[in-house]
Order: structure tokens, then C-alpha cells, then sequence
């Protein structure tokens, strides 16, 4: 790993000119790519991850006292200090040191410490932020290991990503688990299936006559600073608690409510009468409760949700709840004043999109001889669903997504959040010299040179190694 040696070495160096002396260990934690199976983690549903090469590193050195005191070696992050026994993290303001006290407040409150040592890091990142590759992430994941070894204290890969994917919440974002699950269950060579529930990943081949190329909008969005994600989150929490509370039986049955919808429905009522809807919390749960397909599924959704938007009123209606209740007990901070929920549209892409990764991983272990085009034309879909029926792109994404088909990617998609930040495409590996040729030309090469070209626009990416600690630079 020569360019991470060199890393190390000067960031040796930059932590000797900061702090006067040597750092005592270094942990690297990759960010990632998702290759399908958008916006389902927090529904429960899997996804079908892997790990990018770029990643964050810290260097650190414990000291005998409480302060902890944080560098970057980007000067966009300026330095930051505090004591390691009062940590407080702002949700109102998304800087980039309180992702590291997620990491740290994690690992705290998992061993119950209300005292911690304190240290000394530096920071060196080259993840593009806010781009959906999981920058946030690599960080407290990174955080949370500094931590784990400072306390000489051990956990399974397993523990550590749910208790980060746990604490990243103290930002303010409610995102699922797939970015600090890959981010320490990755391994060199092989994608996986994350499973949540329990958490596990299982590897998954990728055709070897293709590549999967990133390509960056340029379009930053920060999920913290903004209530595009959550209010997502909080439309599929609403999504699995409504649907039979307000539904009938088939409209306009012509066989008096006993053809198989009906019965499939007035069988799935009654159970769904039996479930505690308050306590229900994620799409996956209401399927695993009513024991169906993600097909039956999507044919309930059509008919147990209607198109047009919830205003908060109806869904109280529906719930038998106040408006004071939507807020407190369901809503989060910065979802209180929405006033339009689209859960038909959220829970469609929800369960096509979670069947679509079954598809994907069941292509990849069959490897029929058009599997590219087959996953391609998933990755396809996937796009989609994502641009009407999540509404998670944005212009430049859908134009990028475009560009990438047209110059012989067989499936192209966003990647990550969304509203913004990069696409993944995938693409036969003979075509990926002129691929890139073009792309570049036609995205990033506008003649009014609105977009200037940046050095991680556009790359070639390969299933990377998980999180990692070093002793020596
Ligand atoms: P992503 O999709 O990359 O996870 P987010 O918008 O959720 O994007 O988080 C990006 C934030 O993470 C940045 O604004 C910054 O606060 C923090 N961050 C990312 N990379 C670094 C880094 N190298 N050093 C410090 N903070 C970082
Ligand atoms: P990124 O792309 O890193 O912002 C977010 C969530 C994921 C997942 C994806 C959408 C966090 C930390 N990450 O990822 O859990 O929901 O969006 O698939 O909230």
C-alpha cells in the first residue's frame, strides 16, 4: 500500500509539528460505494454495499490528561478542543469535530465510562464530503475505533458498526446502518449484502468483465444541515403505521370482496389489527408481520395508501393521535413543520427497490452470460425509482446518470443519499478507456467551464478493505 505509507509518513510528520511529539497508532476507515439498494437500510431491508479505497486516518497519541484535542489536515476543518468528560454534541450546527464525539460518545456510553483519557489527533480525510460516499461516516466509525483502542478494550466488527451507526444519530441524521457496517465488515475483493436484524454480511461476486465507475455531480448536500433525508425517514415510518389503519378492501371489487386481493387483504387487516402499530417503526417489519412477498407487498401499498399526499391532519386522523403526538412521538426536531407526506410513493420504492437487491445478489451468484446487462438494467431501475418515486435526485444527477448510459455504461445510478453527491455506473471493462474519455468531456468539460474538472470527479472503484488500526507509520 505505497500511497498509504506515504499518507502516514507525513501525517506522522504533521502531527509531530503540531502536537510536538509521535503519534502511537493510526486507524484508517474506508468510505463506500452503494451499489444498489437505496434509502432501505432504515426500513430494514438489505443492501448491497462496498467499500471505496478513499477513507479517513487519524493519528493519535492518549494523554494522561482529560483534554482531547482535534487537528485536521484540511484547514476547510479548523482545530477543536474539549474535555473527553463532558462531551456535547450540537445538532443544530453539523461541524465536522462533533462527527468525531459521535464516534467517541459511542464507545463511552457502550462501556458506561463517564470518564475517558483524553488524546491528542489529526485527521486526514479524502473522501468527498456530503457527496453520498459515506464520508460522515468513515469518520465516526474512525472516531469510534481511536476510541475502542485508546481504552485497550475489544469488540467484535459487528458491535463496533452498530454502536457507531447508533451514534452518528447524535448529529441529528436517522440513517440506517449500511455505511458503518461496510465500513468495518468490508473486505478487498468482494461487495456484500448487509443484513440488518440481525446485522450480518455475506460476501457477493461481482462480474468480473465489468467495472463500476463513480462519477461526482459536483452537487454537494449535507444530510445534517438540511431535513431532505429525514423527512424521507419519517415518510416510510409513517408508510408502516398507517396503511391498514385508514384502508378499506379492493376498490371497486367486480367479485364482492372475494377475489384474491380481497381475501389476501382482509387476512392481512386482521393481522395488521393485531400488531401495535405505535411501536411499529420500519416498513420490513410490518412484511415479516404479515409473512408476505415484497410483490404482495407493493400490490397492498397500491391499495391500502393513495397517491396523493397525507397532510399531518389525516395521518392523526388515520393514527388517532394528536398533532402534538405526530410531533413528539414521531416526528424528529427538524421534521415538525412538514406539511405533506408522500408514503404511497415512499413505500413503493421502498419494497421494489429491497426486491431489487435480491435480484441483484441472486444475478451475481448465477452469472448467466448477459448478467452485466441484467444488473445494469437494475441499476437502471433502481435510478428511477429513486428520481419519481423518492424524489432523491436532482438535475445534474439525472444528467450525469444520462451521460454515463450514453457512452456505454449498461446501468447508471445515484448513489447514496441523493438530491446531489455522485452516481455509480456499471460498465463493460473494454469500454472503460473511452467511457471515461467521454464522460469527462461531456460532464465535467463544459465549454463555458462552468465545472472545472476535479481530481476524484471520475474513477474506477474496486470492493475495498474495512477499518483498520496501525502501530507503526
Ligand atoms: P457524506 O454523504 O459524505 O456522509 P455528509 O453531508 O453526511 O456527507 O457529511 C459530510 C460532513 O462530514 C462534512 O461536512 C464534514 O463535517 C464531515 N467530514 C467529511 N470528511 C471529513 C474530513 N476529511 N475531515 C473532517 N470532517 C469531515
Ligand atoms: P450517505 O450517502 O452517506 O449520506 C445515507 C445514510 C445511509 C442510507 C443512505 C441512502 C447515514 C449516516 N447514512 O448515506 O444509512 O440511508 O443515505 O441509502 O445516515
Amino acid at each position: 500500500m505505497p500511497v498509504l505509507y506515504d499518507r502516514l509518513l507525513k501525517l506522522k510528520e504533521m502531527f509531530n509539528s503540531k502536537f510536538g511529539s509521535i503519534p502511537k497508532f493510526y486507524v484508517r476507515a474506508p468510505g463506500r460505494v452503494n451499489i444498489i439498494g437505496e434509502h432501505i437500510d432504515y426500513c430494514g431491508y438489505s443492501v448491497l454495499p462496498m467499500a471505496v479505497e478513499q477513507d479517513v486516518l487519524i493519528a493519535v497519541e492518549p494523554v494522561k490528561t482529560y483534554a482531547l484535542q482535534l487537528a485536521n489536515t484540511n484547514p476547510l476543518y479548523p482545530d477543536f478542543s474539549t474535555s473527553a468528560n463532558n462531551i456535547q454534541i450540537d445538532k443544530t450546527k453539523p461541524l465536522w469535530h462533533n462527527y468525531f464525539l459521535c464516534g467517541l460518545k459511542g464507545i463511552q456510553e457502550h462501556f458506561g465510562l463517564s470518564n475517558l483519557t483524553g488524546m491528542n489527533c489529526l485527521v486526514d480525510g479524502n473522501i468527498p464530503p456530503s457527496s453520498g460516499l459515506s464520508s460522515s461516516s468513515a469518520l465516526v466509525c474512525c472516531a469510534g475505533l481511536v476510541t475502542l483502542t485508546v481504552l485497550g478494550r475489544n469488540l467484535s466488527k459487528v458491535e463496533l458498526a452498530e454502536i457507531c451507526a447508533k451514534s452518528e444519530r447524535y448529529i441529528g441524521t436517522e440513517g440506517g446502518g449500511m455505511d458503518q457496517s461496510i465500513s468495518f465488515l468490508a473486505e478487498e475483493g468482494t461487495a456484500k449484502l448487509i443484513e440488518f436484524s440481525p446485522l450480518r454480511a455475506t460476501d457477493v461476486k461481482l462480474p468480473s468483465g465489468a467495472v463500476f465507475v463513480i462519477a461526482n455531480s459536483c452537487v454537494e448536500m449535507n444530510k445534517a444541515a438540511t431535513s431532505h433525508f429525514n423527512i424521507r425517514v419519517m415518510e416510510c415510518r409513517l408508510a408502516a403505521k398507517i396503511p391498514f389503519l385508514c384502508g378499506g378492501l379492493q376498490t371497486g371489487c367486480w367479485n364482492s370482496g372475494v377475489c384474491h386481493l380481497c381475501i389476501l387483504f382482509g387476512e392481512l387487516l386482521a393481522k395488521y389489527k393485531s400488531l401495535q402499530w405505535d411501536k411499529v417503526l420500519r416498513l420490513e417489519e410490518v412484511q415479516a408481520k404479515l409473512g408476505i412477498s415484497l410483490e404482495e407487498m407493493l400490490l397492498v401499498t397500491e391499495d391500502a395508501l393513495h397517491p396523493e399526499p397525507y397532510n399531518p391532519e389525516e395521518i392523526c386522523r388515520c393514527l388517532g393521535i394528536s398533532l402534538e403526538e405526530l410531533r413528539t412521538q414521531i416526528l424528529s426536531p427538524n421534521t415538525q413543520d412538514v406539511l405533506i407526506f408522500k408514503l404511497y410513493q415512499r413505500a413503493k420504492h421502498v419494497y421494489s427497490e429491497a426486491a431489487r437487491v435480491l435480484q441483484f445478489k441472486k444475478i451475481c451468484e448465477e452469472a448467466p452470460e448477459n448478467m452485466v446487462q441484467l444488473l445494469g438494467e437494475l441499476m437502471n431501475q433502481s435510478h428511477m425509482s429513486c428520481r419519481d418515486m423518492y424524489e432523491c435526485s436532482c438535475p445534474e444527477l439525472d444528467q450525469l446518470v444520462d451521460i454515463c448510459r450514453k457512452f456505454g455504461a449498461q446501468g447508471s445510478r445515484l448513489t447514496g443519499a441523493g438530491w446531489g453527491g455522485c452516481t455509480v455506473s456499471i460498465v463493460p471493462a473494454d469500454k472503460l478507456p473511452s467511457f471515461l474519455a467521454n464522460v469527462h468531456k461531456a460532464y465535467y468539460q463544459r465549454s463555458d467551464g462552468s465545472l472545472a474538472p476535479e481530481k476524484q470527479s471520475l474513477f474506477a472503484t474496486k470492493p475495498g478493505g474495512g477499518a483498520l488500526v496501525f502501530l507503526e507509520a
